[in-house]
């Protein structure tokens, strides 16, 4: 079974309450100031079962000019509408605003209820319908059907239900992506119980015990118990009227228009670049100026905002702009926004946030929802990062990085370059920078050992002629003055090259010297002196010396006083 949550929609007095009383048999007119002045303030919210057994939550809004804010609070996160237009009065101010609004908040589905039928004869039902009809024309409600009630007699509720029963039965509800996220529409402190907030639940699921983020504000709050419907949970779900009892908060740190997160999933932004269509009711251009407020999620928040591209957009076209809000606030490509002049009591339009996180300068920023424009502005980004601005999911191409294709082939060719330039040892991967060393395992035909890359089958290091030469001058080894510092080094750690006191030796010098003592000892057990075998060797001391080092620290020879005796690894011969 399905929960919808619905909005109510239309101009003040028109029977809206009335209505969602009737259907539901609760007065979603809560407080005392609300009875007595049969006026809805705030937001009302009451839930019934469907004949198909799918649930509908019910949010119902105040019509009145004055309240729009409070409205505008309660519509943020609905799946489809129920519209109301009082059929002794027609279309009105409000039913024009309200349709208006859920247009730019991206509402695609909804029920037309033609109320108060019975304050008006068939005739000027007729007529208010043609009117309806009218307005609605090229709006998302324009094939929406139209069910005339009239809410205190009963007449026609059941065929409104039945009405509410198959378009919701073709509304789809957000998917649960795993990234829950609750704008929160009410705050109050519960006697006993601490904080408990309620709003309407999206995207993924929220259990009892769990730790949330608290935005704005960057506080990190507990789920201590769940509700929905009034019914005790230990998980709600996506798309779920919620009541949520928080520990960790005072009531005073939330307010209307607060969010609910996991932690690490969004990106918290007080910037954001959207479209922005003006409506064709504003009476004058949207330039850079003016006292704007914008509505996201739940919340109101004073804005700032800058038209990218032309310096202004008029009314009916629409615009691209930037817009910055005070508060830090857990938001994506595809949320739609409301933005309303507060001097002038105007809703001026909305649109979608397109880049949640711009990275351009306004002056060059021409955002779109393509997800690779994103990419590639950012070069590097990492896949979780990616969801938490888009909520997409994209496989990563580099390591847990989603990179703009012609970013890697640079560095692709940058590291290619260095290698070439390195010669038979390659260059060391240290030497490369953080990206350039992230697309190594992208190269083909190189290959890495130990800290070096080089080009697979160029490594000569064992014809190096260095060694040639130590192999031709034994005793006498010369100098590796035209020898590359990390050769060397890579020469002598794989043991083509012996070192020993700034001296290099072949190898084979050390076999050959080891061969030479050997006799040599057999002869004199009682030991050799240094210059004996130096004769022996027809070497200097300037060799001799660091040889017979290397050969005492392998164990090969043993010193003592001033003989040189069979050590541990002198090899045995007969
Ligand atoms: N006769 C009749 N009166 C209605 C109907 N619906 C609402 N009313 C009356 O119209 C007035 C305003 O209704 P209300 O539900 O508060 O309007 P809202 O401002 O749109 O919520 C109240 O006095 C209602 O009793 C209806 O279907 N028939
Ligand atoms: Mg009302």
């Amino acid at each position: 079974m399905v929960n919808h949550v619905v909005c109510t929609a239309g101009h003040v007095d028109h029977g809206k309450s009335t209505l969602i009383h009737a259907l539901t048999g609760t007065d979603p007119d809560r407080w005392t100031e609300e009875k007595d002045r049969g006026l809805t303030i705030d937001l009302g919210f009451a839930q019934f079962e469907l004949p198909s057994g799918n649930t509908v939550s019910c949010i119902d809004v105040p019509g009145h000019e004055r309240f729009i804010r409070n409205m505008l609070a309660g519509v943020g996160t609905v799946d489809s509408c129920i519209f109301v237009v009082a059929a002794n009065e027609g279309w009105k101010p409000q039913s024009e605003e309200h349709l208006r609004i859920l247009d730019l908040l991206g509402v695609s589905s909804g029920i037309v209820v033609l109320t108060k039928i019975g304050l008006a004869d068939s005739e000027l039902c007729d007529l208010a319908e043609l009117e309806v009809v009218d307005h609605l024309d090229g709006t998302f409600l324009s094939a929406a059907p139209i069910v005339r009630v009239d809410a205190l007699s009963g007449l026609g509720l059941d065929t409104l239900v039945a009405a509410i029963d198959s378009v919701l039965a073709n509304t789809p509800t957000n998917l649960d992506s795993g990234r829950p996220r609750l704008w929160v529409d009410r705050v109050f402190a519960a006697k006993g119980s601490g904080t408990v907030v309620t709003g309407t639940l999206g995207g993924g699921s929220f259990e009892v015990g769990e730790e949330l983020l608290l935005s704005p504000g960057n506080k990190r709050v507990r789920i201590r118990a769940l509700q929905s419907h009034h019914q005790e949970l230990d998980e709600a779900t996506q798309g779920a009227r919620v009541a949520v009892n928080l520990v960790g908060v005072d009531h005073n740190d939330l307010m209307r228009g607060s969010v609910l997160t996991k932690f690490e999933q969004w990106h918290l932004t007080s910037k954001f670049d959207g479209d922005l269509l003006v409506l064709d009711a504003v009476s004058h251009d949207i330039s850079r100026r003016g006292a704007y407020v914008v509505y996201v999620g739940s919340g109101e928040y004073p804005a700032k905002l800058r038209v990218l591209g032309p310096d202004s957009i008029s009314p009916g076209a629409k615009g691209k702009v930037r817009i910055f809000i005070e508060a830090a606030l857990p938001l994506m490509v595809g949320d739609r926004y409301i933005r309303r002049d507060s001097g002038r009591g105007e809703t001026i339009g909305g649109g979608n946030i397109l880049d949640p996180q711009p990275l351009l300068k306004a002056s060059i920023a021409n955002p779109d929802a393509n997800i690779d424009r994103i990419i590639s502005e950012h070069g590097w980004i990492t896949a979780d990062h990616l969801e938490a601005l888009t909520g997409e999911k994209r496989i990563p191409n580099v390591k847990n990085w989603v990179v703009h294709p012609p970013v890697i082939d640079q560095l692709k060719g940058e590291v290619l370059q260095l290698v070439e330039e390195g010669g038979p040892l390659g260059i060391n991967l240290s030497d490369l920078d953080e990206n350039q060393r992230n697309i190594v395992d992208l190269l083909s035909n190189v290959v890495i050992e130990g800290n070096y890359l080089r080009k697979e089958g160029e490594d000569d290091l064992a014809e190096h002629a260095f060694l040639q030469e130590l192999e031709m001058n034994l005793f006498k080894p010369p100098e590796p003055v035209s020898v590359p510092k990390p050769e060397l080094r890579e020469l002598v750690r794989r043991g083509l090259v012996v070192e020993e006191g700034g001296i290099y030796f072949s190898p084979t010098a050390i076999k050959e010297a080891t061969t030479v003592l050997a006799a040599m000892l057999k002869e004199a057990p009682e030991g050799v002196t240094v210059s004996e075998i130096r004769e022996k060797l027809n070497t200097s001391r300037k060799y001799v010396l660091p040889l017979l080092a290397y050969l005492d620290n392998s164990g090969i020879t043993l010193r003592r006083e001033d003989v040189r005796l069979a050590g541990k690894r002198m090899p045995i011969t007969d």
